[in-house]
């Protein structure tokens, strides 16, 4: 079976888009670290959108900082592949020209650095998990006993990590007399703007305290809020897929219709017309951020600990299970008293879509995908609410649940007995914590001294213990569900 590639694209079927501009002509003008399924769905579909309209020099170079599995999807296919939109029994098909070609860090990082530096590129973006940034998730501070941070400070000239590679990038842009690029986080990290240049500029001054001044005065990290649900392509999809196009497309990324992108107006050079493309441009992100971490993100995690659990395979199942759909409400309620709605945004009706978003059961969103790595997410997603509430003098019932239902996950046995993978960079801590106690309570209270997840303040207040306590033990009693719907009672 033929690839998808540029020499095959005339041959579509007529109801599937392809790119109506000129590739050849075509420049780099983004670089994507951490190419993804996510990115691919996203931001680049707005770059995509920019090319559309003439402005062609938004092409994207991705970069994986890790495996050559995207390279190896991409390049055979000149960069192309498919966003598959799925709603119900509806699917629409666009076949995607922004990609200029994938590069893979680990095996030549002096050539990403080189790609990077090039005067055509105004734009980083980036989507490397929050594990990437290397920073503590309960102070933001760069982790410096990280090891392959501590790598990128001996020898910035052949980087490993994401901060790595923007200082050694911008390092280089300095020395030949360029502007810096704008950096985009599009991690659902609150504050990713900071984050990113927090980190940057932390490694930079280990490296040249004069690239950091320059970082600081000339650099640009603007915040954003980006939200589109993206759930892990699986070989049915291809498969599908290739039954419809006749080529196969090992790129293809499936996705919801729904797509968001708000980005703080702070950029340091060149930047396509975002706002014509849809894009929110605002000076303040972080109402947005905190609604979507909070209420999306917070119900993403709660509904995938407490559905993996119990055996939902994925969200829309999950959701439609009358208990925790619910305790979904139950937990927005709670969420939803720590926001200041951004203008513009209308919780009640956002609520509204998001169930029906959860609802999308075309997308087969699994929730074991959404349950990795969650002590990088729980702090953003259910620890922050949870604490404004509790300084508030409010009960957090739902939100308890839904730590609870993580560190239950972190035991790697579902309800039924089935032993599962514990995908999270701080898995054999927490295997060693739950091994080393006596019994539930103490569980509890061992994973709480986890203080990368746990800020002291929570932890040691007592009416989060209880809170926190009493919803393991009803897990433990009653198991997910029924400690759902008790939440609701
Ligand atoms: C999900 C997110 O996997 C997860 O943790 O909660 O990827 C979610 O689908 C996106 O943030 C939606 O924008």
């Amino acid at each position: 079976m033929s690839r998808l590639n540029q020499a095959l694209l005339s041959d579509r079927p007529a109801d599937v888009a392809v790119p109506g501009y000129d590739r050849a002509q075509v420049k780099t003008g983004v670089i994507h670290l951490g190419i993804g399924a996510f990115h691919r769905a996203h931001q680049a579909v707005v770059f995509d959108d920019a090319l559309a309209c003439g402005d062609l020099r938004w092409g994207v170079l991705g970069a994986s900082l890790r495996s050559p599995g995207v390279r190896d999807q991409l390049n055979p296919q000149d960069g192309l592949y498919t966003l598959v939109v799925r709603d119900g029994s509806d699917e629409h098909l666009r076949v995607i020209g922004a990609g200029r070609g994938v590069l893979v860090g680990p095996e030549d990082p002096a050539v990403l650095v080189a790609a990077m530096a090039d005067a055509d590129v105004h734009i980083v973006t980036l989507t490397v998990t929050e594990k990437g940034y290397r920073l503590d998730p309960a102070t933001g501070e760069l982790l410096l006993e990280d090891m392959e941070v501590a790598a990128d400070l001996a020898d910035i000239t052949a980087p490993r990590t994401a901060p790595g590679f923007i200082v050694a990038a911008l390092r280089a842009r300095k020395a030949v007399g360029l502007k810096p690029f704008t950096v985009i986080s599009c991690d659902n990290l609150p504050h990713n703007g900071k984050r990113i240049r927090a980190g940057v500029i932390a490694m930079a001054r280990h490296v040249d305290p004069s690239l950091a001044d320059w970082i600081e005065a000339e650099g640009a990290f603007p915040q954003t809020m980006i939200d589109r649900i993206v759930p892990a392509t699986i070989p049915d999809d291809i498969a599908r897929l290739t039954a419809r196009l006749g080529v196969e497309d090992q790129g293809m990324v499936k996705a919801e219709p729904f797509t968001q992108w708000v980005i703080e107006d702070r950029f340091a050079g060149e930047r396509p017309d975002f706002a014509s493309l849809g894009v929110q441009l605002t000076d303040a992100v972080e109402p947005w951020e905190d609604a979507k971490l909070r209420l999306l993100n917070g119900a993403h995690s709660a509904v995938a600990y407490l559905g993996a659990l119990s055996g939902y395979e994925h969200v829309h199942e999950a959701v439609a299970a009358p208990a925790l759909r619910a305790y979904v409400e139950a937990l927005w309620d709670e969420a939803q008293t720590t926001l200041s709605p951004p203008p513009g945004l209308d919780i009640a009706v956002y609520r509204e879509e998001l169930m029906a978003r959860f609802s999308n059961s075309a997308l087969m969103h699994r929730t074991r995908q959404i349950a990795m790595d969650g002590s990088q997410k729980l702090p953003q997603r259910l620890l922050s609410g949870a604490a404004e509430r509790l300084g508030a003098g409010r009960d957090i019932e739902a939100m308890a649940l839904g730590v609870a239902a993580w560190m239950r996950w972190q035991e790697g046995v579902t309800e039924k007995g089935e032993a599962v993978v514990v995908d999270d960079p701080l898995a054999s801590r927490t295997a060693e914590l739950i091994a080393a106690s006596e019994n539930d309570e103490a569980e509890v209270r061992a994973l709480l001294t986890l203080s990368a997840v746990f800020p002291a303040a929570l932890a040691t207040d007592r009416r989060f213990i209880d809170a926190v306590t009493g919803a393991f033990l009803s897990l433990r009693e009653h198991g997910a569900v029924e400690a759902a719907r008790r939440v609701t009672e």
